[in-house]
């Protein structure tokens, strides 16, 4: 009879030294000695290896309660994914202010300048499950629990500042258009099909957030590279009860950059989890990402003046309007110790709310102070879901709520109310708990838009002419590749009609681009587009940063590798704030020029140049002329080039390049010279663009 029971005692002390490295022992059972493996009653398990049968070729035995619980509970171990958000990325971190809001706000949060207060902050896709990959054209969530001295708050927003719609009751029709038809499953994670494009053209509301998901701000290159918005207007309470109206702002340290379409979807090729590893590795290396944050505060009487209603969630404020100001930052810096317990277990909700922040009446800001705490309902699967450590508030908190499901307190003595005589230290009620803002609400009741909301072009007008000529290009691009998915001719043409009350210049490019017959008339509008000036604030080129911080550089080697050349540029792509992998043709390394075997970081099949922002090319002659038959190395240097991103070479590198076809431009530059390399490498070399493909 086959038994491996001596394989399991001798893999014993290595799998325990592995758990207590990952903080193991707090998911061990309660007590007792973790080498010995126990069932859920703590029963010690002697054979973790065969289940027990009538004889040793005989059936299962029905007695195996081992088996049982041990299969029971794994049949178990999923809960329901998000219904949006479903892929997520949470990392922990601090919230530090730096400028006191005292005036606006008795948040503690908001006016207790240098406190650090630890956050967990989730950034997601919306529309794939929690398998799909990372690089859809997707908007990104962007969550931060603050686990404040006054009770948790959650900042639950995008990465764009204004939404699909303004009324939450059109939700979740929105989200069953952009997620898998339903007769069929697919598309996983991708808005090009009929279901979606049909929703939209039928929705005007949505064509301002059109705008953007159409922009390369829907195809970030990091997650450490996306900016985050509260998105509604909130309120902020001070001591006397005044309100101000609030937006917040996350903004990244290392400035915005995108993807290109291209590039973005063959990286979901060669790493369907680029965006989670690549947070992973920047934590681990100690490259913490940061984010700024910033208010715009305004008062009702300023808000009346605004030619857009602040309370509709399709309107952003102008910078140029509002301007921002820089309150606190935020670093992420902590891995989580388990997947399951932090990231999926995280429950985010609009409503969980400090004294001293209130809501809006925005009527999708209103809609979600329900629909949250409901999902957590049958997600997590019980009201106890705050006793979860993830979710647990990190200051007191006590109530007289009890019992449920997965209950996991034992409240004592025999009062479970409030007021009461018979328990002196039993917790009330406190003039210092939450407070709504008073106000004076009035009017017909009924199921009725604003007429304030009817504009629903006018800022999908502004951010067009606030991009520049690249990113209006992209945009039109986009809606041509997305509306040329769409089987359905009429939808492609009513998307048009929207686009002609944005800029002619667009729907005219656009509907070339879908190869429309004849132009079709404007859709009818609820009201008269204005024309509002541009903000340059709105782009994503524009806030790139100039820096190499943050990015990252592959380097080609093969046998026979200028050794010098290599380590000269790893060491000045360092110095400058990049990581390096140094790729080739074998993982076990490359012989260089003076002999030393060189380990490489990924083989050359696996690690494709779209993982890096630029690539160098050191290769000998010889080096060059093997692997000039590798189709690999040909997309290796095409792709790079097409991706617009800068290339270094060689000599080999220069035999490389003609092989691919490639005219060299002024990225693509001399290997020895570190300095015109890195200059190249912070940016994007987007006047080539129209040298290697056709946009609309
Ligand atoms: Fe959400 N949204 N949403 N949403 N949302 C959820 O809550 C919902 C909206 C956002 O990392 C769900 O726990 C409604 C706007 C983020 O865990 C659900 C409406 C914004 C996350 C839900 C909206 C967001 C969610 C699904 C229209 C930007 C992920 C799972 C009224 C300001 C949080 C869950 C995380 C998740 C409902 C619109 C951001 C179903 C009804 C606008 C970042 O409750």
């Amino acid at each position: 009879m086959q038994n491996d029971k001596s394989t399991s005692k001798k893999n014993k002390s290595s799998t325990d030294d592995l758990l207590k490295g990952n903080g193991g022992e707090t998911h061990q059972q309660a007590g007792g000695d973790h080498s010995q493996l126990t069932t859920n009653q703590g029963l010690g398990i002697s054979d973790n290896q065969n289940s027990l049968k009538a004889n040793p070729r005989g059936p299962t035995l029905l007695e195996d309660f081992i088996l049982r619980e041990k299969i029971t509970h794994f049949d178990h171990e999923r809960i329901p994914e998000r219904i949006v958000h479903a892929r997520g990325t949470g990392v922990h971190g601090f919230f530090e202010l730096t400028d006191s809001l005292q005036k606006y706000t008795s948040a503690k949060i908001l006016t207790e300048v240098g406190t650090k207060t630890p956050v967990f902050t989730r950034i997601s896709t919306v529309a794939g499950g929690s398998g799909s990959v990372d690089t859809p054209r997707d908007v990104r969530g962007f969550a931060v629990k603050f686990y404040t001295q006054e009770g948790n708050w959650d900042l639950v927003g995008n990465n764009i500042p204004v939404f699909f719609i303004q009324d939450a009751i059109k939700f979740p029709d929105l989200v069953h258009a952009v997620k898998m038809e339903p007769d069929r499953g697919f598309p996983q994670s991708a808005s090009a099909h009929d279901t979606f494009w049909d929703f939209i053209s039928l929705t005007p509301e949505s064509m301002h957030m059109v705008m953007w998901i159409m922009s390369d701000r829907t195809i970030p290159r990091s997650l450490r590279m996306i900016e985050g918005f509260g998105v509604h207007s909130f309120r902020l309470i001070n001591e006397n009860g005044d309100s101000t109206f609030v937006k917040f702002h996350w903004r990244p340290k290392l400035g915005l950059q995108s993807t290109v379409w291209d590039e973005a979807v063959k990286i979901a090729g060669a790493d369907p989890d680029f965006m989670r590893r690549e947070m992973f590795e920047a934590i681990e290396a100690g490259n913490f990402p940061e984010w700024e944050f910033a208010v715009q505060l305004f008062t009702q009487k300023e808000a009346d003046q605004f030619p857009f209603d602040h309370l509709d969630a399709t309107k952003l404020i102008p910078e140029e309007l509002v301007p921002l100001k820089v309150i606190g930052r935020m670093v992420l810096d902590r891995w989580p110790n388990n997947f399951f317990a932090e990231t999926e277990q995280v429950a985010y909700c609009p409503s969980h709310v400090v004294p001293g922040i209130d809501f809006s009446n925005d009527p999708l800001l209103q809609g979600r102070l329900f629909s949250y705490l409901d999902t957590q309902l049958s997600r997590l699967g019980s009201p106890n879901f705050h006793q979860i450590p993830i979710n647990a508030p990190k200051c007191p908190f006590a109530n007289h709520q009890r019992d449920g499901q997965m209950q996991m307190n034992q409240p004592i003595g025999r009062v479970a109310y409030e007021p009461n005589t018979l328990s002196k230290d039993s917790p009330r009620e406190s003039p210092s708990g939450f407070q709504s803002a008073a106000s004076n609400e009035s009017g017909d009741k009924g199921r009725i838009r604003p007429e304030s909301f009817a504009d629903h072009y006018s800022q999908a007008r502004q951010f067009f002419i606030s991009q520049t000529s690249y990113e209006q290009a992209h945009i039109a691009s986009a809606l041509v590749f997305e509306l040329s998915k769409v089987e359905h001719l009429h939808i492609r043409v009513t998307m048009v009609t929207h686009l002609l009350h944005i800029s002619q210049d667009l729907a005219n490019r656009v509907a070339k681009g879908l190869g429309l017959d004849e132009m079709p008339a404007a859709a009818q509008a609820a009201a008269k587009a204005q024309d509002m000036p541009p903000s340059p604030a709105l782009q994503t080129i524009g806030k790139m940063k100039d820096t190499l911080m943050g990015r990252s550089i592959g380097i080609l080697v093969a046998d026979g590798s200028d050794a010098a050349l290599l380590e000269s540029i790893k060491k000045a792509v360092l110095k400058a704030g990049a990581s390096v992998k140094v790729v080739g043709p074998k993982i076990g390394g490359a012989k260089l020029s003076d002999g030393s075997l060189y380990p490489v970081d990924g083989q050359l099949a696996g690690t494709p140049s779209v993982l890096f922002d630029a690539v160098a090319i050191v290769l000998s002659s010889e080096g060059a002329r093997i692997l000039s038959a590798e189709a690999a190395v040909i997309d290796f240097i095409r792709d790079a080039y097409g991706h617009l991103k800068a290339i270094a070479i060689d000599k080999g590198g220069q035999i490389l390049l003609d092989k691919a076809n490639v005219t060299a431009d002024k990225g693509v530059v001399n290997a020895s010279d570190n300095e015109a390399f890195i200059s190249a490498a912070k940016t994007r070399q987007f006047d080539r663009e129209k040298t290697v493909r056709t946009l609309a």
